[in-house]
């Protein structure tokens, strides 16, 4: 086998590694994808020194020229694009198609940055003096500490990395482990596009190492700002540590995303929605749909449809046409089975359960399930919304479903879990989809489409128990990741006080 993946700092691999895992195959779980070398909470440090000593000179680069390097970053992924959505498929078991996807979303999110390099306006702005003028800038945050989960292991990091790089931020990645194979490959390509050393380093640590790095790193006044993709329970020990150290981190957490289906919808439109967040990817998206609400007059036409729709629907190896494939490694699938635990304890549900094999087959069931960590969907029909199922996110190819009688009921129950990520309403009626927007506590509203696949420049986040209200992708992540600076200019030649000097009318 080639030699372990290892964290990379100011363009140099960490020897020593404090110990090695392997990552593997999800579909295949007999197959090692790549050695990984995990490191300690020092070379987390280390790694925050170096994106701090690399800062000024990325800064002093100017910004349409950081925006090349960017525009070089989404060259490379085109041209690589076919190889590393074949390596995520190989890593965590998102099938080819949106593995695809994912690269596409790099490429996009590229495309959409390099241009920001032309722009990152400040602003002109009257005085309330004569001979005096006002301005505003926007300068780096400085070094950026980028945290995130592997279900989406290259395109969720870009969201970060690229705009942090292009504001003229130093970088600090710790991705997911199980997912680092890719993340080796993403890293590589920034490098190749002109990257300089130091500016953007990778760590691989395990969550306890990770903590204790982070930890030492803003004691040390070395992390500016981080960036947290990953569980709420996590994402709020995050917030905790960035607090103590006056920090606003961009947090983006889990989703119990509600999917409100009205009695004048399209119901096979609402149902291949329904599939497509419900299972698509395994239900392992933090945009993933959680929960059905359906008016009650069209709930049994509606649980029909879905149930033939999710029993029809094509799973197994990632590499072939599959709605889902595996979930992404032992410990999601140990996680998986602790809610089908209770799932099992507290309802009735339909059809098959748990994982997939010779003594619990699936119909049309694609390659060879003993390989790897196939479970069968799961649909919960009658949850109650005072349920674990109802409230919590599962992480996992199931979603339930309860009835309403008026819309303000439905808001209120899709409001309950109090995540407030994305949100889906399948409606005809316009006025029925505006107050659904209105009332509903998501950054995201989709009409007519699914809770997940948000695009690459619309602002992504959450709120309550999905995040801190901070929003990722287009020109609204510019506020993560520089801070204004404000300038008064005087050309009077005389002291002018604001306030004080000021004449009132
Ligand atoms: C995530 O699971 O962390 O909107 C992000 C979507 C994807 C991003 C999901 N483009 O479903």
């Amino acid at each position: 086998m080639s030699a372990a993946i290892l964290s990379v700092i100011a363009g140099e691999r960490v020897p020593n590694p404090v110990r090695t895992t392997d990552s593997t195959n999800p579909a295949n779980t007999a197959e090692v994808v790549g050695e990984i070398g995990s490191a300690g909470p020092e070379t987390f440090v280390a790694a925050a020194e170096a994106a701090r000593h690399a800062q000024s000179g990325w800064a002093a680069v100017p910004a349409p020229r950081r925006g090349q390097v960017i525009a070089n970053v989404g060259r490379l992924m085109t041209a690589n694009k076919d190889r590393l959505a074949a390596l995520v498929t190989q890593e965590i078991g998102k099938p080819l198609a949106e593995a695809l996807g994912e690269v596409q979303e790099i490429i996009d999110t590229c495309d959409f940055f390099l241009g920001e390099g032309r722009r990152l306006y400040g602003q002109t702005v009257p005085s309330e003096m004569p001979d005096k003028q006002l301005f505003t800038f926007r300068r780096p945050v400085g070094t950026v500490a980028v945290i995130t989960a592997g279900n989406f292991p290259v395109a969720v990091p870009s969201w970060y990395i690229v705009p942090a790089l292009l504001c003229g931020n130093t970088v600090l990645w710790k991705p997911a482990e199980y997912s680092a194979v890719a993340s080796d490959a993403f890293h590589q390509i920034f490098t190749r596009a002109g990257v300089p050393a130091g500016v953007f380093n990778l760590v691989y640590a395990d969550g306890p190492d990770t903590f204790a790095g982070l930890e030492q790193a803003l004691a040390a006044g070395l992390i500016d700002k981080v960036g947290f993709t990953g569980s709420s329970e996590v994402g709020r020990r995050v917030g905790e540590l960035c607090g103590r150290h006056l920090q606003t981190p961009c947090l983006e957490l889990g989703g119990k995303n509600p999917m409100v289906v009205t009695e004048d919808a399209d119901l096979d439109l609402a149902v291949e929605g329904a599939l497509f967040s419900g299972f698509g990817t395994a239900g392992q998206r933090c945009t993933s749909l959680g929960t059905v609400i359906v008016q009650e007059s069209v709930h049994a036409e509606f649980v029909a449809r879905f149930g033939a729709a999710v029993a029809s629907a094509a799973m197994g190896d990632p590499r072939e046409d599959v709605l889902f494939g595996p979930l992404l490694d032992e410990k999601f699938a140990a996680g998986f089975e602790k809610s089908l635990g209770w799932i099992a304890a507290h309802h009735r549900v339909i059809g098959a359960v748990g994982r997939v094999g010779a003594d619990n087959p699936r119909a049309g069931f694609v390659g060879d399930p003993a390989a790897g960590l196939f479970y069968h969907p799961v649909i919960v029909d009658g949850v109650r919304s005072d349920d674990e199922l109802f409230l919590n996110e599962t992480f996992g190819p199931v979603v339930g479903i309860t009835t309403y009688r008026e819309l303000g009921e439905a808001i209120a129950l899709g409001n309950k879990p109090g995540y407030g990520l994305s949100s889906s309403i399948y409606t005809t009626d316009p006025n029925k989809a505006f107050r659904f927007a209105q009332g509903i506590s998501a950054g995201m509203v989709s009409v007519n489409n699914s809770t997940s696949g948000a695009e690459a420049h619309l602002p992504f986040g959450g709120n309550g128990k999905s995040g801190n209200g901070s929003r990722q992708s287009g020109v609204w992540v510019l506020d993560q990741f520089t801070r204004w600076q404000s300038m008064n200019w005087d050309y009077s030649g005389k002291l002018q006080k604001a306030q004080m000097d000021v004449e009132t009318v």
